[in-house]
């Protein structure tokens, strides 16, 4: 998916990264023109694999990872609920801290073991390095523990695309929500497993021509007014703030959702406060049973009434959205562009004035 690579990598244990390590620096050996240029040759040899593993294993990581830097922002927003920033970033600093150190550990025990000309220094620089290696990746056991874990649950999240223009439905249980994004979008919505609702989050895909955009479903999470969640669920609603380009928000004024058209309202208030310029549809559901007298647009998911002006209101207003991002994006390029031009000529111009 653009912008954000979650195609991170399989994070090993301490003891696997260890078995990796020295296995493979187990199988080398070298010969020299002596016994002792053999020996040299070959504990040279393995400490360089044993500490280049290690350290581009953790390179590896640090690289794949995704950055969480900018804080507001759907992904920071729901990486802080899935995982924790701080303790994500606790992780991540300390692989570094370790690949780092391996590096001058590895390079200060190659010097000793080119230094030396008696086997048993050899031997005790090769033992030392192979523990405190092991020091090392221990000391990150945890670390590296928590990252596996970050990264199963970050494998779940690609679903939904934050580049993508997006309406959020929300409303009372029972209202409609699902049946509406059923209705309108070309596939069977895809359920994502957000862990902060029970019942997931329900994405679903609008087509306008080529263009693509998202429609998605939040069970359990746009339902009650802000005073009422508890703190999972306040972060949870900020990170779709993020997302959220329009709002359709549906009315069921039959109230066989259970909910009076009194407490629909309130919660369309909370959630108008919450959701502050975002633009939000505001539609009454089930036409087919109760249409009311009033201006709001009607819609059944049994009938159809109203799908089409619905659906075509929604593409018009993502398509403008569309577009300013893609116009935004073109503009990112051709900026970036000038720039490399910009330095480039100022390199040409620096080599002229050395010449
Ligand atoms: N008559 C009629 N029934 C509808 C209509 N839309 C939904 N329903 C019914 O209302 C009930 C709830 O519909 P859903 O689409 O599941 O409502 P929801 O808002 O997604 O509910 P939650 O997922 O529990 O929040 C179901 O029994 C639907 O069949 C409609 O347009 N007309
Ligand atoms: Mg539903």
């Amino acid at each position: 998916m653009p912008g954000m690579n979650y195609r991170v990598p399989t994070v090993l244990t301490a003891e696997e990264l260890m078995d990796k390590a020295f296995h493979r620096a187990s199988k080398i050996s070298k010969t020299g023109s002596d016994a002792l240029d053999t020996r040299k040759k070959t504990t040279l040899a393995k400490i360089t694999a044993a500490g280049d593993i290690v350290e581009t294993t953790l390179v590896t990581y640090i690289q794949r990872f995704p950055r969480m830097e900018k804080q507001d922002d759907f992904f920071p927003q729901l990486v802080n609920l899935v995982i924790g920033i701080d303790r994500y970033k606790k992780a991540l600093g300390a692989v570094n801290w370790a690949a780092g150190r391996t590096e001058l550990l590895k390079n200060g025990a190659l010097r000793e073991v080119r230094r030396t000309k008696d086997p048993h220094i050899i031997e005790s620089i090769r033992s030392g390095f192979y523990g405190r290696l092991g020091s090392y990746i221990n000391q990150i056991k945890d670390d590296l523990l928590f990252l596996q874990g970050a990264r199963d649950k970050l494998r779940l999240l690609p679903a939904i695309d934050p580049q993508v223009p997006t309406v959020v439905i929300a409303g009372f249980p029972n209202v409609g929500k699902s049946s509406l994004v059923t209705y309108i979008s070309t596939a069977a919505p895809e359920i994502a497993p957000y862990p902060f609702t029970t019942k997931g989050i329900t994405i679903g895909h609008i087509e306008d021509d080529w263009r693509k955009y998202q429609i998605v479903d939040t069970p359990g999470l746009l339902d009650r007014t802000f005073e009422e969640r508890n703190d999972i669920e306040k972060q949870a609603v900020l990170a779709l703030r993020y997302l959220s380009d329009i709002m359709v928000f549906i009315l069921d004024p039959t109230e066989t959702c259970g909910y009076t058209l009194e407490k629909q309202e309130e919660l369309l208030h909370s959630i108008q406060k919450g959701f502050e310029g975002i633009p939000i549809i505001v539609v009454e559901s089930k036409a087919d049973l109760l249409k009311r007298d009033n201006d709001t647009l009607h819609i059944s998911a049994v009938t159809g009434e109203g799908m089409p002006q619905l659906k075509d209101d929604i593409i018009q207003r993502l398509r403008v959205i569309f577009r300013a991002r893609a116009e935004k994006a073109a503009e990112a390029e051709r900026l970036a562009h000038e720039a490399e031009r910009a330095e480039a000529a100022r390199n040409a111009a620096d080599d002229g004035s050395e010449e």
